[in-house]
């Protein structure tokens, strides 16, 4: 039965707090505290109106108790004792902590200049106010400045691919058109796993009663493919712009595309068309060319192009999975041009590919009143905003896949930096980027790491300095699901902070005083919410009020239709060009030709890459490796909470043909190896992935035993730690080898 937020206070003591969890996940679920004594008791989901809008919380949040009140939480400061990555620490006080860090700071700052101090930060909190990145972005600014890293590990990719062809990251749809689509392909896209926004598979499983056609292509028969898919189509990893360009082709040769969309809409078709007919390197891209690549059938090829090509409309639904690989973004193009072919971009029921899925509906609430401010160690150099050039980006910065090896090799590696100290906060980057073994290295040879923390993570047990957070139970801030609302959420505070505990945006003005900066945040918690409602025109159209906000912990909005991405772009094109410079969508991109970048051709293509499976290193490692993220953790957050550790056993995914011809059975350790790393992990042998491809879910924490075997099964232990032409981290292009333990 529906609610209202009228019953504030309950049972005499307990108190009702109405909030959100702010994981990476992408959703984020309205919930309902109870609270007695400082402590959490019980959670409820949302209640709150027509119940057909309301948001079905979802497991890792029906943890949230589990996570704020996790025994393993960190309470106090702590200054490491033992080895470097050892684990051993004691108990100091805030201002030996403090201290410490602020006088390193000014020591290295002395000694080496600002470029020396890292600050590293990361997806481990997404809301408006406490998020530590930006509270230590505006302290280090005002302190003279910080070398940091470049790109996202997460969706690079897409990200490039989207500003190429479109010139804008918000491509998608809002998930109730799924309902308009009568053919949705889920191109490497598990939203009942990685949700995608909150209520996606809702959305999904509405689209299928409404007889949709649901066809999942992926070398997994994942979870929203059991749930929905009338199909499943397996294809290696790393070869599915093969099999679109095929599609192409076949869409060209029996004149099944939409001319005259191309013709109003996109340029550069003509240049596409040469090489998918092979008039330009006098290969025909054919389904059985594909065919050969991908593992799947021509015919299975051929079928699919007719059945997209002339279902109308049809939403091609690619994502970031396949993308963070090691030519990640031509398959986000690829998936956009085929979009363009279909006529579905900017169409009710359709898609623009992209990967990304944001829709083009208000902002993040900015922090206005405490803004980061500019970088001076950035300062002089090249203008990088808005480039395509990765090479231009990286240039005072550097890429986020390779922070641990900048440490190692610093301006003799051709870095833009020597790195002399660390300070990382919401990230675990030596479990989450590629190469855990060479983040070892690398973080035992740094001179002095600080970490922000909650948990005593992989990352953090390499710290000199653990300062303990609070967490989204004990501060309010704001939040949204990632770009795919559309609604808005109030974390209201639920309880004191635990311990000693403290949140990034008050340890960054402690140590404001001690680094002599003034006037470093001078409003309370309260008022900065207010203001970052209130004074940010788009927020303050869309949420009416923030007291009944506030109240109610979300402010949905109210469409009268779907958000369509592009539509305008579409239904007006004389009043409304795409933000390219030809202001239509570039299948051919001039400023990527430019470049001059044997990784970044103009048109998408399909490339042979190091370490997929025509690589020569596949007679040593002849599995293909994918690292898709757990349905039970967020990356590695999460990885303490026993309730989610019970839902599902970390084990590898291996087909039957490749577990009989290694003598594996069900359940028997294995360990899974390469060149850079071996992890030690058990078998689950099953049909739910193709032959010739194995899958660990990322996120377990590292955890190297004497003999260098990772026994917490980290996926990065065997990844790289590299990226492709336009910035995506290679992390499912890895070839490893398994056998028996
Ligand atoms: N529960 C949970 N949800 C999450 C997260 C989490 O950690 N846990 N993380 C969040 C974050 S930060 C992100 S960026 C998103 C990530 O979302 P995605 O990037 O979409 O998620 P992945 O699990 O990496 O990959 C999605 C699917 O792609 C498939 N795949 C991988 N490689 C290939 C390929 O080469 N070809 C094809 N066709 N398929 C391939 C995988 O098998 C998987 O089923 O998820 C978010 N949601
Ligand atoms: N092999 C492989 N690796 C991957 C991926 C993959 O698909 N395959 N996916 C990549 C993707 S998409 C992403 S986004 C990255 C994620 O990489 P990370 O951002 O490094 O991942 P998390 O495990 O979410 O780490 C977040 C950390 O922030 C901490 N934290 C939470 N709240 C706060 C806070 O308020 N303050 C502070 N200081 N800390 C806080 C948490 O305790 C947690 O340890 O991983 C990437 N790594
Ligand atoms: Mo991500």
């Amino acid at each position: 039965m529906a609610s209202t937020a009228e019953d504030a206070i309950v049972d005499g003591d307990v108190k009702i707090v109405r909030t959100t969890s702010t994981f990476d996940c992408g959703g984020r679920c309205p919930i309902k505290l109870h609270v007695k004594d400082n402590k959490i008791l019980r959670i409820e989901g949302d209640d709150l109106g027509d119940p057909d809008r309301q948001l079905r919380t979802c497991l890792r949040c029906r943890a949230f108790r589990q996570y704020v009140h996790h025994p393993d939480r960190l309470m106090h400061p702590l200054k490491r004792v033992g080895e470097k990555g050892q684990g051993k620490f004691e108990r100091i006080s805030w201002d030996e902590a403090l201290d410490t860090l602020a006088g390193k700071l000014k020591s290295v700052k002395e000694k080496y200049g600002n470029a020396g101090i890292f600050l590293a930060t990361g997806g481990g909190y997404l809301a408006g106010l406490h998020n530590g990145g930006l509270a230590a972005t505006r302290l280090l600014n005002q302190f003279g400045g910080f070398t940091t890293h470049y790109g996202n590990i997460s969706s690079e990719g897409a990200v490039w691919a989207s500003l190429t062809q479109y010139g804008s990251v918000m491509v998608g749809n809002s998930r109730e058109d799924l309902l308009n689509s009568k053919l949705i392909i889920l191109w490497g896209w598990d939203p009942a796993r990685m949700i995608s926004g909150t209520n996606t598979m809702h959305h999904l499983i509405k689209a299928k009663e409404n007889g949709a056609r649901v066809i999942a292509i992926d070398p997994r028969y994942h979870d929203t493919a059991a749930t929905v898919a009338d199909e499943w189509i397996p294809i290696y990893p790393s070869t599915d712009t093969a099999m679109m360009v095929a599609m192409a082709q076949v869409m060209i040769k029996e004149e099944l595309h939409d001319q005259a969309f191309l013709d109003k809409y996109t340029v550069g078709f003509d240049k596409f068309r040469a090489y998918v007919t092979g008039e330009a390197d006098g290969v025909e891209k054919t389904p059985a060319w594909a065919s050969e690549i991908t593992g799947v059938p021509a015919e299975t090829i051929q079928r699919l192009a007719r059945l997209y090509a002339g279902t109308e409309p049809a939403a091609l639904m690619d994502c970031q999975g396949p993308a963070r690989s090691a030519m990640g973004e031509q398959y986000n193009r690829c998936a956009s041009t085929l979009c363009a072919m279909t006529g579905n971009v900017g169409r009710p029921g359709g898609s623009a590919g992209g990967g990304l899925m944001g829709i083009p509906i208000g902002h993040m609430f900015r922090m206005s009143a405490i803004p980061p401010g500019k970088n001076p160690v950035e300062l002089e150099g090249p203008k990088v905003k808005g480039t395509l050039d990765i090479r231009l980006r990286v240039a005072k910065r550097i890429h986020i896949n390779k922070i641990f090896d900048a440490v190692l090799k610093g301006k003799a590696g051709g870095y833009p930096a020597d790195i002399k100290m660390m300070w990382s906060m919401c990230n675990n980057y030596i479990n989450q980027t590629g190469n855990s073994n060479k983040a070892d290295r690398a973080l035992k040879q740094l001179d002095f790491l600080a970490v922000n923390e909650l948990f005593m993570t992989a990352t953090a047990r390499y710290a000199d300095i653990v300062l303990p957070v609070t967490s989204a139970a004990e501060r309010s801030d704001l939040t949204r699901p990632w770009p795919s609302g559309p609604y808005f959420t109030f974390m209201n505070r639920a309880i004191e902070p635990l311990g000693e505990c403290k949140s990034d945006l008050d340890i960054a003005g402690e140590l404001a005083e001690r680094l002599g900066i003034e006037n470093f945040n001078p409003f309370t918690e309260d008022d900065i919410l207010r203001m970052f409602v209130e004074q940010n025109p788009e927020t303050a159209k869309l949420i009416p009020d923030f007291d009944t906000f506030r109240k109610e912990g979300i402010h949905r909005v109210d469409l009268e239709k779907p958000i369509i991405a592009f539509q305008q772009q579409i239904e007006d094109p004389e009043n409304n060009p795409f933000d390219t410079p030809s202001g239509k969508i570039e299948i051919f991109s001039q400023r990527v030709a430019d470049l001059d970048n044997p990784l970044c051709p103009p048109i998408p293509k399909y490339m042979q890459v190091p370490e997929d499976r025509n690589d020569k290193l596949a007679e040593k490692f002849p599995l293909q490796l994918l690292t898709p993220h757990p349905k039970n953790r967020v990356h590695s957050e999460l990885y303490k909470v026993e309730w989610l550790r019970e839902v599902e056993a970390h084990r590898a995914w291996i087909n039957p043909v490749d577990a009989e011809a290694r003598g594996i059975d069900d359940g028997d350790d294995m360990i899974v190896f390469n060149e850079r790393g071996r992890v030690a992990i058990p078998a689950w042998v099953t049909e739910r992935i193709k032959p010739g491809v194995i899958s660990i879910f990322e996120g377990t924490w590292y955890q190297p035993d004497e003999e260098g075997v990772d026994q917490g099964a980290c996926a990065n232990t065997l990844t790289r730690d590299a990226y492709s032409g336009g910035g995506a981290a290679v992390l499912n292009t890895t070839l490893v080898q398994a056998e028996k333990a």
